[in-house]
């Protein structure tokens, strides 16, 4: 239904993390009209809210940052080589404010619809606070970990003691002293979480049902010669972001990993073990992701560096991922996680061996044993890429939801665009690079892709821009047949839905890489934007 007295704009982005920041830029410096909206209290996206004990990024911090503006790369430094969140929400509050975008953002405020009217070609976002605004372009800027997930635990709600999502941590912080605390989840959050709690809490039980690869992140703070390379380097730098399937550079061997003796396999791994970065090991042959064979000798290698670290072999054993493929789940880089297990303080419970039954009113019952705690931190995840979108009632021609239209699975042309939904746009939507490559390269691309397609839109007076029925169907069957040569569909992650119970199973991220990724959109602008409908 119409919205009375609602203020018309050009645009509505949805989001103040790296793309909705980025975003409002663009449009506004093309002299469009945008109202923005922001649940936070301000800017940082997934960055504003995982202020957990550990919270880092697991891309390089010189990486992990814009590359649009020489004025930002010029004004930045980083202190770390692997950033912290502090240290990004930092920078992201400084670009906000470099960009003077916030005065385009209502904070506090979340976005419950947009509804398309077919007759006006205008979408009517309405928010929590009880008004809407009518604009021409829907952008959703709202991340791909920014829905967090909380298992429908029996009893979840007689547990007496306190429960901390990581990804909806209390903002002055939570002080363990002397607390028994618990920890579900061993993946990335796990991992970074659990060795800060185990140094401050009397008593810290890891309830664990996948183990995780976990590669030592090596941190240390960068030095001043380091960051002078890079900025010296910046142009080498950005045409690598451009040119590589994950915006970083790595080099692979041009010989199968079954090629190779074991000791020559392995003095391989162990000299990029050392370079702390996961890409240049999971990339150090060319078909370590695509042969199970040749992944199980990097798994191995992995596995042996987990039996180095941990004392009890035995515990060692219960760490040891064996059930999935490296790197089908995402590897999760840590300061000190394996070592951690050799404290007197911590104890791990396998839930594989004793399921977790309930939380009772003092704890969690696994395997008929009552552990009591004073705490539990849920560090389970996200309803990842889908979620955001979908907590949102969006409704196209028609009245059609994005919910039914996603029915079996998330549909979408180039992963920005859905047919039956015209004058929207997503950023980092299913079926575009996402996560499955340096995600701030990936947002570069498709902001400017999309500020260039509505500045064509605009020049050209179209009142429309949709895409249509067969080149939505036909980009997500190009992801599913992508996918399927690659090892992702056995890893049961948050990458292919199933980490959320009942969530439909198919890949979420375009696996062919930003850089062909790229080309293709550039092609389909070329081709006065091929596989869309322009009125
Ligand atoms: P992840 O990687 O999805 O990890 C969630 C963890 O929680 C994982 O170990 C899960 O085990 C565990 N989990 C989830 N549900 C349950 C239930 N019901 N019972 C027991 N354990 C459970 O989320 P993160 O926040 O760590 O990281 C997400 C991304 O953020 C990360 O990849 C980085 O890119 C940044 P499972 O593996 O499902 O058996």
């Amino acid at each position: 239904s119409p919205v009375e007295n609602s203020a018309e704009f050009d645009a509505v982005v949805v989001g103040a993390g790296f793309s909705g920041i980025y975003m409002v830029h663009r449009l506004t410096e093309m002299g469009l009209t945008v109202a923005a909206f922001e649940a936070a209290d301000g800017v940082g996206g997934t960055w504003f809210w995982n202020r957990y004990p550990g919270a880092r990024c697991d891309c390089i911090s010189m990486e992990y940052a814009y590359t649009f503006s020489p004025q930002l790369i010029e004004k930045w430094d980083w202190s770390e080589r692997y950033p912290s969140q502090p240290e990004i929400l930092r920078y992201l509050e400084f670009v906000a404010d470099e960009l003077d975008v916030e005065k385009h953002f209502r904070f506090r405020t979340r976005v419950e619809s947009a509804y398309y009217d077919d007759h006006t070609d205008r979408w009517t976002v309405a928010t929590d606070a009880g008004d809407a605004v009518v604009a021409k372009y829907f952008v959703t800027a709202v991340g791909c970990l920014s829905t967090s997930q909380t298992p429908d635990f029996p009893g979840l709600e007689k547990f007496g003691g306190a429960t901390y999502h990581t990804a909806d941590w209390p903002e002055g912080g939570v002080d363990f002293t002397g607390k028994k605390v618990g920890v579900i989840g061993t993946g990335s959050s796990g991992v970074q979480v659990i060795p800060l709690v185990a140094e401050q809490a009397a008593k810290l039980t890891v309830f664990q049902r996948t183990p995780a690869f976990s590669l030592d992140c090596g941190n240390r703070p960068l030095t001043d010669a380091e960051r002078q390379e890079f900025k010296e380097n910046i142009e080498t730098f950005k045409a690598i972001s451009k040119t590589t399937p994950s915006g970083q550079f790595t080099d692979t061997l041009e010989v199968s990993a079954l090629d190779h003796t074991h000791e020559e396999r392995w003095a391989v791994y162990e000299e990029r073990w050392k370079r702390h970065r996961a890409i240049d090991l999971i990339q150090a042959y060319p078909d370590l992701f695509s042969n199970r064979e040749a992944n199980e000798t990097i798994a191995e290698f992995f596995r042996s560096k987990i039996r180095a670290a941990v004392q009890d072999p035995e515990l060692a054993e219960q760490l040891s991922p064996r059930t999935y493929p490296l790197g089908a789940k995402r590897i999760t880089l840590d300061t000190n996680y394996f070592q951690t297990y050799n404290r007197d303080n911590v104890q791990l419970v396998n839930l594989c061996e004793a399921p977790l039954e309930e939380f009772t009113e003092k704890g969690i019952r696994t395997g008929g044993i009552e552990h009591e705690l004073d705490a539990v931190v849920l560090a389970t995840g996200f309803d990842a890429i889908t979620g955001p979108l979908l907590k949102m009632d969006i409704r196209g021609v028609g009245g059609q939801t994005l919910n039914e239209k996603w029915q079996d699975g998330p549909v979408t042309y180039l992963g920005i665009a859905v047919d039956g939904f015209p004058n929207m746009f997503m950023l980092t939507g299913p079926g575009s690079p996402n996560v499955l490559t340096n995600v701030v390269c990936a947002i570069e691309q498709h902001v400017e892709w999309v500020g260039e397609c509505i500045t064509y839109l605009e020049e050209s007076g179209a009142r429309r821009f949709e895409a249509l029925e067969p080149s939505t169907d036909e980009w997500t069957q190009l992801n599913n047949e992508l996918a399927a040569q690659t090892l992702y569909p056995e890893g049961n992650s948050w990458y292919t839905g199933a980490n959320v119970p009942g969530k439909p199973q198919v890949i979420m991220s375009y696996v062919g890489g930003l850089n062909t990724y790229r080309e293709i959109c550039d092609d389909v602008a070329a081709h006065g934007y091929r596989g869309f409908a322009i009125k």
